[in-house]
Parts: structure tokens; sequence; C-alpha cells
């Protein structure tokens, strides 16, 4: 008998996805930049610069992401290039983006285009950023810039980058500038991200009526240690609770869903056409009445899981479908915006890949409407307050000499691209020990 060839519907966006300010390089005009001139802020004193060049030469990627079979590429447009001033919009900047994408579109490579991926302008840092309330319309006086500009080569938009940890390591941990710790400021910041997504979803929608918006959610899986146990269940809540819910559910239910505040919302309703999944790892959780500044919850990860470099959390495959699970129930289609780890040595991202596309194919056997997948990412990027220490890409970058290496798993990506499909001789080739997780028997 012939053995099982997993294949994804027809019409399946295959693509990798990147941010502005990890690739481009020379971007000294926002918050990341000035907080990678503090001491002690990027692990090894790393800083984004020259990152993979991309305001020079992102084209030489894109003829690459094209020859390893992508159709699809998600990037960001940097708002401190295009609004470099108040109320300043610079048209070099604008017009170099539209290069980008014409030159996506001329590789049959469909552009999606995040609006704001972490960093901030410095103008508007002065001003208090995401706490000052007038964020909202400096946002979307931004956003109708670059939907005109851009939209004859893109329609499909994403507001915001994971809202969710965004506010959790500027404002909750501070390990993302601005670096503070006040509960009271991440609900500011978190209302002022919504609100500034739902004004720039009926904006784009005025501009460009076939616009299809949606923003990209980070969504961590978080398993009580011990499940008999009703506290480390009550803790696990409270995790997944305050993290993964608190941005989908507001706007889904145009209730504002926060820790310290619930109430109407009205104008968050309807303003997704779409909602983009970032799925990486999990944690487990235990009640630790000492731990009241983390909602009692002591994480770490399950004993014996196999974990992934420099901390980044646990190899657990099992959480993207619950995660599309989860959010299947909003009714909306779903983009897998990132997906990915850090492995230098490419030992586990063949494995990886296959693992995680084949709990991919089984939701979408369940009509969860899986549209695409972006892998995190196609070349080595800046990894934040991680710099350089974790390397993402399916192609390794040299920093001192850009030069380019694609990783085994580059070509385990294309042969899964090219084929629309996950096939036994993709599992034999690249890794063999998946065979009897995805094939057994
Ligand atoms: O590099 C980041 C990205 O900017 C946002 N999502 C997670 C990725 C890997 O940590």
């Amino acid at each position: 008998m012939p053995e099982a060839t997993f294949h994804f519907p027809p019409d399946f966006k295959w693509g990798t996805a990147t941010a502005a300010h990890q690739v481009e390089g020379s971007n000294e005009n926002n918050d990341w930049w000035l907080w990678e001139q503090q001491d002690g802020r990027i692990k090894e004193g790393h800083r984004s610069q020259p990152s993979c060049n991309w305001w020079e030469q992102a084209e030489e990627d894109f003829d690459r992401a094209a020859a390893l079979g992508q159709n699809a590429h998600r990037l960001s447009v940097e708002w401190s290039r295009i609004e470099p001033r108040e109320g300043y919009f610079d048209d070099a900047a604008l017009e170099r983006y539209r290069t980008m994408l014409q030159a996506l579109r001329e590789r049959g490579i469909e552009p999606m285009v995040t609006l704001h991926h972490f960093t901030t302008p410095l103008w508007l840092v002065e001003i208090g950023g995401w706490e000052n309330r007038r964020v909202v319309h400096f946002f979307n006086r931004y956003v109708a810039r670059v939907v005109e500009a851009l939209g004859e080569f893109c329609d499909l938009w994403c507001t915001i980058n994971e809202p969710n940890v965004m506010t959790a390591l500027a404002y909750v941990r501070g390990i993302f500038p601005p670096g503070k710790q006040s509960l009271r400021l991440a609900m500011q910041v978190a209302r002022n991200l919504l609100r500034a997504h739902a004004a720039a979803y009926r904006r784009i929608h005025v501009l460009q009526p076939e616009a299809r918006v949606g923003f990209a959610h980070h969504e961590h899986i978080f398993d009580p240690a011990n499940p008999r146990s009703p506290l480390d269940c009550w803790a696990a809540g409270m995790q997944h609770r305050s993290f993964n819910c608190v941005f989908t559910d507001s706007v889904v239910r145009g209730w504002w869903m926060l820790p310290l505040g619930f109430g109407p919302a009205w104008r968050l309703r309807k303003t997704l056409d779409w909602i983009g999944l970032n799925y990486y790892t999990r944690d487990v959780v235990a009640f630790d009445a000492q731990a009241a500044g983390e909602l009692f919850a002591r994480k770490f990860h399950q004993p014996g899981a196999e974990l992934l470099d420099g901390g980044y959390g646990e190899f657990y495959p099992q959480g993207i479908a619950r995660s599309l699970k989860r959010l299947s129930r909003f009714g909306l289609p779903i983009y897998i915006t990132e997906n990915g780890l850090p492995d230098a040595d490419d030992d586990q991202r063949p494995r990886a890949l296959l693992t995680h596309l084949y709990q991919v194919w089984k939701v979408i056997q369940e009509c969860v409407p899986v549209m695409g997948y972006y892998h995190w990412t196609l070349v080595d990027n800046f990894e934040w307050a991680e710099g350089w220490t974790m390397r993402f890409g399916l192609i390794s970058l040299s920093l001192e000499t850009q030069e380019r290496t694609p990783r085994p798993s580059a070509y385990l990506y294309r042969d899964i691209c090219q084929a629309n499909a996950i096939t036994p001789s993709m599992i034999d080739t690249y890794a063999p020990e998946a065979r009897e997780l995805l094939l057994p028997g």
C-alpha cells in the first residue's frame, strides 16, 4: 500500500515572514535603535546593524525566496522611515517600499504588509508613544499614507504584530523599550493598540474596499504542571487568559477583556477579515503563592521535554494545532503569520517543519480554514533582546561578509512548497527520525 502524502489545499500560501527592523539595517530613528545603544539591553551587546541589508538589497533575498518555491512573503514597513518627523512623510522611503513590493509581485510572491512590528518612531516616543491616546490618530494617518502609496501592490494588511508580546515585554517585563513595569500602563497601551487596530481597519477599507485586514496574534500554550491540581489549572488559566485572550477576544466580542477592566468596546467589533497566528512554544505552569507579581504562576518546561536553542522554549508541535483550534472558534480565515525556531545548526528545524506542518494539515482536515503558512524566517535576522544569538533563518547569514548559506531545512521547505504537500520521501530525506510520528507502522 502506498504511504500517505499529506496534501494542502490547492490555493495554499507558502511563505516566510520578516520585520523591517530585523532585516533592513540603518534604522536609526526608532525606539529600538536607541535601546540597542544602551548597555545591558541586548544580549552580548549586539546591535541590529547591518542586519540583512534589505534597505539596499532585499531583492536578492526575494530571488532566493522565489527559487525556494515560495509564493507569499510577510514583511513590515518601518514607520520611522516613512514618517521621520511628525506629519512629514518621506516619499523616497515609500517609493523604496513600492519597489520592494513590485519586486515580490514580479517573482510571483504575494506580499502581506505589517504596518507596525514592535518599532515606534522617536518623535512619537518623545510624546509618550503607545501610552498617549493620540497614537490612534497618528497611526491612522500613517496607515492611510502607506495604503495610498502601496495599495497598487498589496491588499493583504496586518495592522499590528503581536500586540500581546509588545505589551507584556515592554510594559510588564520591561525587556523591550520603553522598559517599564506597570500593569496600569500596560492596560493603557493595550487599549490604544486595540483602538489603533480598529481605526486602521476601517480606514484601510475606505481606501481599498477589497482589502483583507487582520493582525498577527502570538499564542503561547500554558498547561498546568499537574492537571489534577485545581490551583495549577487556575494559574495556567490565568496565564492563558491574560496573555492569549485579551486582544483576540476584545476584538471578536467588542468588549474590553483586560485584566483590569471589562466593558463595552463596540468600535472594536467586526474589525478582522482574518486572524494571524504566531506560534512557537509552550510552558507548564505551577501555582506559586509567592509569585503575586506573576499572577501566582511559576512557569517552566515540561521535565524531559526537548528544548530549543538558547532557552527559547520547548519543542511542542501539537501546540500549533491547539492554537489553531482555539482561533477557529472566531469563524475567521486564519493565516499562520509566524512559526519557526532558533536552530543555528539546523538539527531540529527539518523535524520541526515536518511535525508542525503535519499538525496544520490535521486541523485543515477538520475544516479549520488555514489559508497559508509563513515560516519565521527566510534569513537569520536581529532577534530583539537576544541580538544575533538566536538564528531563526532557513538561510544562515554571516554578519561580517553578508554571505548567505541555505541550511538543509531551506531545501526541505522548498520541496514542501513546490509539492504543496508533505511526502514520505521528504521525511526520509530530511528527518527520518520524524517518520514514526508522521507515518506510524
Ligand atoms: O523575531 C520574532 C518576531 O519579531 C516576532 N515573533 C517572534 C519572533 C521570534 O522570536
